[in-house]
């Protein structure tokens, strides 16, 4: 610890706001307690000061909200819609304070009258309305669209479940639903009023209008009601608040007529609440397109009501659809929103009455998609007959769209390849008939984008190889990035007062300016600085972690972190073996002077996913076995952090030291953890997978830890069928006993072949992920991460350089790029003097 001062500075960097405005402050708590929700302040819980704290916080924001939408109208400003199944926020009112820069004075306040700050805000409900990566890209995006001033709307579903919580009960994974709006939403408000209805099933038929003109209608069916849900969202210092528009389903008032007036009440409730059901929860599965209906129609259910609305927003102010495109940019988050495409077909041709020609241009010059996996079992397909008969209309309209993209292609070909023209097809023909979602958003869009170099590189080559053949200027890349206020601001007090003491605040939105600290990657007091920053990070992490497990740990060691959701490609497997590697060398005495070391593991299974399950159980069966062993537990720990969710990584993050993100080079789109670990001091080890091969060219080599197979090699030995990891097995005596002792049981002794399933994927059934082959090269990578630790000041040194070159990684970045060269709207927010895109 450099000096007391420091610490008192990290923990309260701000001088107390005027005692005038700590008062206005009680008033208005006071007052919300007593007219919003009914209570006096004797007996008033900590949720009812949240609640009364969260309500003054959005009376700040309303009038802005007003504002920015105001201006879009008055401007007839280009909007930008972007649609996702999922916007995964977390907690909103430490952003919305700092938003509105009422977070000193909210801190102060509360702590003047003799409350706990920390406790109350751990009563927000999480909005964990996403399963990962996906999810939180969307919400991250968003903040940065708002905070570079762009008219955006996010529109999705409003669940009732969102990502289940997870507990742990002997060593597994248990899911339990949380019903995270039982208390209501303060950042949301319900919109009665605003309903959009969306058809299912029924038959379409020819239309023949006063002009004679012919036309296909889509009538029958069932009706279900979307209902809005606007969640606000804050820029930085509060220029600009936009929405996310939330779709809850309603049973539709025609449905109750015909239903009640059966005079079947009970049953007609029943039925009723059947088409309710359909935004009731989230799906938690992000690995495996599992083809349910209900999916779908969660699917079309947001897309129509969203795009109705969308229209009904662009004719308030135009007369016909000619400036659509100029007007209107609308974002596909993956394939989930893809409906989108035949649904503003359907819409301009059936209702609108447009020609094909005119809707479709329309349509390619509105749209755009964003892929986030290449990974075949998450690229969704439909069966063509659910959609048949779910969607007739939008399934004759795929039909058109694809046979005339098919036309195009012949015609523009020399001659007609057959093969070729069934790998383009939006139709998969082999075995039964499906679309091929993919294909259908990536025509249908004017940009297909990825989202780290690496990913765009392998979309190109691979998955899309044919489509881009035909359209060599639609894929585009744009590298993820995370919100610097959310991940470094927020969640990390202490090194954002640091940072700021020495270059000012400006690199709250201009993360670049991090870059004034290069010159302090040498300085002995700014390093002992920064390193008593990350020492309080690791302390708090270690109270947070024995309040919820009961668990002491060391905050001098290592401290090892991957948090993500489990699954194979992940390989957090391959870092149970490293962990289990260390514990043999310690038992035998082969460590050395390896650095006593706490790996942390956090995240959660599908609940489907046996093998997810299964290493979720293993880690907990291996921690068991180590942390309780008196002859090593001083050197190694493992901890698995339960319930892994945008709250917990705010905790841990900002703690770690050393950044897990080892997928197999290939499978990882992205990745943004990896940003998230490194802006906040963690040196990475990794693979040259994602964007870690980005943050690996702007840290520099020397400054990250890089080790296993590259893209191509991963390939070819995967492909070139001489794989043979018995081999890697049998010929490295370490990582036999370490599979060994998990095959036979030395984790599970009342249950000896529980572990079975694991140690045969890897050794009998063609380690698909190629944790063997990547292993010895991972362990001796450890060792050399081992070694740098051990050198106090020249890490600290790499850990500040990573801190001061992640300004790439801004969200504010990754959009101002997709306003540019997408979008096509201008970025007020985003000054001049900014790092350029
Ligand atoms: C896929 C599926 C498959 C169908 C069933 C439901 C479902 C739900 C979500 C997903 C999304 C999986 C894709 C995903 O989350 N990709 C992650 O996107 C991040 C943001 O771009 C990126 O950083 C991660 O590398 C990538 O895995």
């Amino acid at each position: 610890m450099a000096d007391d001062s420091l610490r008192t500075a990290l923990h309260d960097e701000s001088p107390a706001p005027p005692r005038a405005d700590i008062d206005d402050l009680k008033r208005r708590l006071h007052d919300h307690l007593r007219h919003s929700l009914g209570k006096g302040p004797v007996g008033s819980t900590n949720l009812d000061w949240y609640l009364a704290l969260a309500l003054a916080t959005r009376d700040l924001m309303v009038e802005t909200w007003m504002d920015s939408t105001r201006r879009a109208y008055s401007n007839d400003a280009k909007r930008v819609y972007y649609l996702s199944m999922e916007f995964l926020v977390g907690r909103s009112l430490d952003a919305n304070l700092l938003a509105t820069g009422s977070l000193d004075l909210a801190r102060h306040t509360l702590a003047d009258m003799d409350l706990d700050f920390e406790a109350i805000r751990e009563c927000e409900p999480e909005a964990a309305l996403g399963n990962g990566g996906l999810g939180r890209l969307a919400a991250c995006l968003m903040e940065s669209m708002t905070t570079l001033s762009i008219p955006a709307f996010g529109y999705g579903i409003y669940y009732d479940y969102g990502m289940f919580s997870q507990y742990i009960e002997d060593g597994q994974q248990v899911e339990m639903p949380e019903r995270w709006l039982r208390y209501g939403n303060v950042w949301a408000f319900d919109r009665p009023d605003v309903i959009m209805p969306v058809r299912f099933h029924g038959h379409v038929e020819d239309t023949r209008d006063q002009h004679g003109h012919v036309g296909r209608r889509w009538a029958g069916g069932e009706e279900v009601l979307a209902e809005a849900h606007d969640l606000m969202v804050a820029g930085h210092e509060c220029w600009t608040v936009n929405s996310i528009r939330l779709w809850s389903a309603q049973a539709s008032r025609e449905f109750d007529l015909r239903h009640f007036n059966q005079g079947d009440y009970i049953n007609a409730v029943a039925e009723q609440s059947f088409s309710e059901s359909l935004s009731h929860v989230l799906y938690p599965d992000d690995s495996t397109s599992m083809g349910k209906a209900l999916r779908l129609k969660q699917e079309y259910f947001f897309v129509a009501a969203s795009l109705r609305d969308i229209v009904r927003r662009f004719l308030s102010t135009h007369d016909d659809f000619t400036t659509f495109p100029r007007k209107v940019a609308i974002q596909l988050n993956d394939t989930h929103p893809a409906l989108a495409v035949p649904e503003l077909m359907r819409i301009l041709v059936d209702e609108h009455r447009l020609g094909w020609d005119e809707a479709w241009a329309i349509c390619n010059g509105t749209f755009a998609y964003t892929n986030h996996t290449l990974l075949p079992e998450a690229l969704e397909t439909w069966p063509v007959g659910l959609m048949e008969n779910m969607l007739p209309r939008h399934l004759e309209i795929i039909y058109r769209i694809n046979h005339q993209f098919l036309e195009g292609v012949r015609a523009r070909a020399k001659e007609v390849d057959d093969d070729r023209v069934r790998r383009l097809s939006m139709i998969d023909e082999g075995g039964e008939r499906r679309v091929r979602m993919s294909h259908l958003a990536f025509v249908g869009s004017h940009r297909v984008n990825g989202v780290a170099a690496l990913h765009t590189d392998l979309m190109r080559a691979g998955i899309f190889a044919e489509l881009h053949r035909e359209f060599p200027d639609r894929i585009v890349n744009k590298t993820n990035g995370i919100t610097p206020r959310r991940w470094l601001r927020s969640a990390n007090r202490p090194l954002s007062a640091l940072i700021t003491r020495h270059i000012g605040d400006r690199w709250v939105a201009h993360l670049d300016d991090l870059r004034g600290l290069l010159p302090l990657a040498e300085d002995a007091t700014f390093q002992e600085d920064f390193r008593a920053v990350k020492r309080l990070n690791k302390e708090a992490l270690c109270r947070y972690i024995d309040a919820r497990l009961g668990m002491e740990l060391d905050p001098e060691t290592l401290f090892d972190v991957q948090v993500k959701r489990i699954h194979e490609y992940k390989r957090q497997l391959l870092n149970v073996l490293h962990v289990i590697t260390l514990y043999l060398r310690l038992k035998e005495g082969r460590a050395g002077d390896a650095p006593p070391r706490t790996v942390i593991i956090a995240g959660k299974a599908a609940p489907a996913y046996y093998m997810a399950k299964l290493i979720i159980r293993l880690i907990h069966d291996v921690a068991r076995v180590i942390n309780a062993d008196p002859a090593t537990n001083d050197r190694l720990r493992l901890v698995f952090i339960p319930d892994y969710n945008v709250s917990v990584a705010e905790h841990i993050i900002p703690a770690a030291d050393l950044s897990e993100q080892i997928s197999t080079a290939g499978t990882e789109a992205s990745g943004t953890g990896n940003m998230k670990l490194a802006l906040n001091g963690a040196l990475t080890i990794g693979t040259r997978d994602g964007a870690n091969v980005e943050i690996g060219e702007e840290v520099g080599e020397e400054n990250i830890f890089f080790f296993g197979l590259p893209v191509e090699k991963a390939e070819h030995l995967r492909n070139n069928g001489s794989h043979d990891p018995w081999q890697y097995y049998t010929g490295d005596p370490e990582l036999h006993a370490v599979l060994d002792m998990i095959g036979q049981g030395g984790f599970s002794h009342a249950e000896p072949d529980r572990y079975r399933p694991i140690v045969d994927s890897l050794t009998r059934h063609g380690d698909h992920y190629l944790l063997l082959a990547d292993y010895a090269d991972y362990i001796a990578c450890q060792d050399r991460v081992g070694r740098a630790y051990l050198d106090t000041d020249a890490w600290t040194r790499m850990a500040i350089l990573n801190v001061a070159r992640m300004g790439k990684f801004s969200s504010d970045v990754t959009v101002a790029d997709y306003a540019a060269d997408i979008w096509g709207v201008p970025t007020p927010g985003w000054t001049a003097d900014a790092a350029s895109p």
